[in-house]
């Protein structure tokens, strides 16, 4: 069984219709699913708008969670309470086309994290070039600081076995932003595991608003890696 965890704050506008896009992928490819979303009690009513549309399927759960903020903590909660041996990350906003889960999904039973990456041949950006070329600029530097190999460290669409968890020193992976992935990463390749960089074409987000605030991340994110790279071992 695949689970498919989708962290969300206000995002109201466009989630119904991304989840029922899974179910239907899902569905198509003949797999068994579920959809988890973790809310983190948005004011927009997000979690009640999926409850009144999917209230009658129980592929879908949404979880809440009250006085608790944070990307990184949404999502390990969201990989804890999966049913799926098969585990998939992906943004709630639409940014990530759900065409790609079967392929992910099988893919990451060769694989130790598959991950849907806009920087080999195939993918890309349909949203900001600004964006574009700052996060390839940011996922080189990456690459550098940590000598790995991995050209989208920043995509936030992932998909690995359950099984990996019990393998991660979670407490040291999952806090803060996007850069939680960066951690997961490499934690995983130094582990001796191997990452799959499949290609995705980031689409628009379905209405709502922006949570990432570019600048203000770039310290954080830089710090990030930074502590990484010289961490006592
Ligand atoms: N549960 C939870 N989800 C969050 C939080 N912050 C962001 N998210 C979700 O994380 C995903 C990524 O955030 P986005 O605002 O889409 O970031 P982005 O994709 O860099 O920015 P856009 O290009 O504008 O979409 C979205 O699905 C958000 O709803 C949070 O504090 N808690
Ligand atoms: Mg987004």
């Amino acid at each position: 069984m695949i689970s498919v965890v989708l962290p969300t704050y206000n995002e109201r506008d466009g989630i119904a219709e991304l989840v029922g896009e899974i179910l239907a992928v899902l569905r198509r490819a003949r797999l068994d699913g579920e959809v988890l979303v973790v809310d983190d009690d948005s004011p927009d009513g997000t979690a009640a708008h999926l409850a009144e549309t999917f209230g009658q399927e129980p592929a879908v759960r949404v979880i809440v969670r009250r006085g608790e903020r944070g990307l990184a903590s949404a999502i390990q909660r969201g990989l804890h309470e999966a049913r799926g041996e098969m585990l998939v990350v992906m943004d709630s906003d639409g940014n990530h086309d759900p065409v790609l889960v079967p392929l992910m999904a099988r893919c990451a039973e060769e694989f130790d994290v598959v991950v849907g990456s806009r920087y080999v041949l195939g993918g890309g950006m349909l949203t900001s070039a600004f964006r574009y070329w700052a996060s390839y600029a940011f996922n080189v530097f990456i690459r550098v600081v940590l000598a790995q190999n991995i050209h989208d460290n920043l995509s936030g669409y992932l998909a690995f076995r359950r099984t990996l968890l019990d393998r991660l020193d979670e407490p040291a992976v999952f806090y803060g932003y996007g850069d939680y992935a960066i951690r997961l990463l490499w934690q995983v390749l130094r582990g001796g595991g191997r990452v799959l960089e499949v290609p995705t074409v980031y689409r628009f987000r379905r209405g709502g608003e922006s949570k990432t605030r570019f600048l203000a991340y770039f310290g954080t994110y830089t710090l990030s890696v930074f502590r990484l790279r010289f961490k006592r071992r």
